[in-house]
């Protein structure tokens, strides 16, 4: 109740502010694939078959997400910041793709992050630096065993199941 009337004060004092904030800006940084239940598709480098995202970079410029937030929960007090400490490791070229391992191995490197994906569903988000800004998300529904699910080469705004995943390439 305190965060609906909070919401609706916000709209009345803030409302240009607010709509920058809820705008899904894209920005040319998509969430473009994803396996939530991994048992033999694809493992890291440490050979665990572990939960992953792929990025993908449409612009023109490399982006480097060092810094950026990743969740798996809308309105997360404490999303992960993906570390700033290796940008070779966190910079996707123009046009290329970047896997980020949900395994909460942080030890593994800069593209572990805490957070896993549940194969009933969740939701994947990719936060901008500021914490704020949706760079890009998706709920998805429940998932299968080493099904991936991703954009549709052919339209992207539409998600479809891949029998033969497609980690850190094309669709
Ligand atoms: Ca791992
Ligand atoms: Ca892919």
């Amino acid at each position: 109740m305190r965060k609906y009337i909070l919401i609706i004060s916000s709209l009345f004092l803030f409302s240009c502010e607010e709509e920058d904030i809820q705008q899904n800006t894209s920005m040319g940084l998509l969430i473009n694939e994803f396996l939530a239940s991994n048992d033999a598709c694809c493992p890291d480098q440490s050979n665990d078959y572990d939960d992953w995202v792929e990025l993908y970079n449409d612009t023109q410029d490399p982006i480097d997400i060092g810094g950026m937030y990743f969740t798996d929960t809308p309105d997360d007090d404490n999303p992960y910041q993906i570390p700033t400490t290796d940008p070779s490791k966190t910079t996707i070229p123009s046009k290329g793709y970047l896997l980020i391992w949900c395994d909460d191995d942080q030890e593994q490197g800069p593209l572990h992050v805490s957070k896993k994906l549940s194969k009933g569903g969740e939701s994947i988000i990719l936060l901008s630096q500021d914490k704020i800004t949706v760079i890009d998300s998706y709920t998805y529904p429940e998932q299968t065993t080493d099904i991936s699910m991703g954009r549709d080469p052919d339209n992207v705004t539409n998600w479809i199941f891949f029998e033969n995943p497609t980690p850190g390439s094309k669709n």
